[in-house]
């Protein structure tokens, strides 16, 4: 139900049930679990997560699945999806949602979850668990605020409505836009970042990450260590001795 392919630097994890969209059953959400952990162990530079399909990235959590549940298999359903898009979160390289189509409810969560969003000019978002007399459980109600503000999360998430590709763009939801295919189109977001050294990546997104979680001046700490950590890398010397030298850097991921 869930495809994984390297290419070259990439890993491509697919959702690939397009019968149902795509949806998430519990069994997908496992799948992605596994596929990530997979991934981790790869030698990439960036995890891009897209759907089987013409039509969806992904229409939600499965909700043939989520009737006539305990309260405790409720809890732990929803605390399943947190773990495994908190892999997404926490993934040693970024990530970048390709949404080639719908991306509702959990599909939206997903994508949230990563560190990126490309959409196809027909992708349509939103958070339509309200009109199922639910609220998001995979992460929607804390990610969404921390992307668009809180005022434009609460506005989405309680009337449920449709998000066309242009309005995602315009309210800071996804990062671009496709002209055309959006696997192609996320490929070449990936290329910008993906010659850069891996030690810099990371430190620079988990600085941007503490940003909207902790109070100014601990976020300023929090940089200041990260930022003085890079300078002690080998690629820091290397980035600097390049421009000085007036030469392209070799990263070496040190
Ligand atoms: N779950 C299961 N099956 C689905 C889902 C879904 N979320 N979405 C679509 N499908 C199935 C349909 O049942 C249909 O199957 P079948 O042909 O066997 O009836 C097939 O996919 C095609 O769907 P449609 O015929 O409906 O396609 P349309 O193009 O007419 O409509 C829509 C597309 C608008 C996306 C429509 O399918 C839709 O509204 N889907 C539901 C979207 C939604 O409400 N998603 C949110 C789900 S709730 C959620 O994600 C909560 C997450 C956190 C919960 C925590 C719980 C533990």
């Amino acid at each position: 139900m869930v495809k994984l392919l390297r290419e070259g630097a990439l890993a491509l994890l697919t959702l690939d049930r397009p019968e149902a969209l795509n949806a998430l059953s519990f069994a997908v959400i496992r799948d992605i679990g596994a596929a990530i952990d997979e991934a981790a162990g790869w030698d990439i530079r960036a995890l891009i997560l897209t759907g089987t399909g013409e039509k969806a990235f992904c229409a939600g959590a499965d909700i043939k699945e989520l009737v006539g549940r305990s309260l405790m298999d409720e809890r732990a359903g929803s605390e399943l999806g947190q773990r495994v898009f908190a892999k997404l979160d926490s993934f040693k390289v970024p990530s970048i949602a390709a949404i080639n189509g719908y991306a509702f409810g959990g599909g939206l969560e997903l994508a949230m979850a990563c560190t990126f969003r490309v959409a196809s000019s027909k992708a349509r978002v939103g958070l339509p668990e309200i009109k199922l007399g639910l609220i998001p459980g995979y992460g929607g109600t804390q990610r969404l605020p921390r992307l668009v503000g809180e005022a434009r999360a609460a506005e989405i998430a309680l009337t449920g409505r449709t998000i066309d590709a242009e309005e995602a763009l315009a309210i800071g939801l996804v990062n671009r836009l496709a002209d055309g295919d959006v696997v192609e189109a996320a490929k070449a977001f990936a290329a910008e970042f993906t010659g850069y050294g891996l030690p810099a990546l990371a430190l620079a997104r988990a600085a941007v990450r503490r940003a909207l979680d902790v109070p100014l001046d601990e976020g300023l700490r929090v940089e200041a260590d990260l930022s003085t950590l890079a300078y002690r890398t080998e690629d820091a010397a290397e980035g600097l001795t390049a421009f000085i030298e007036k030469r392209k850097p070799q990263f070496r991921d040190k």
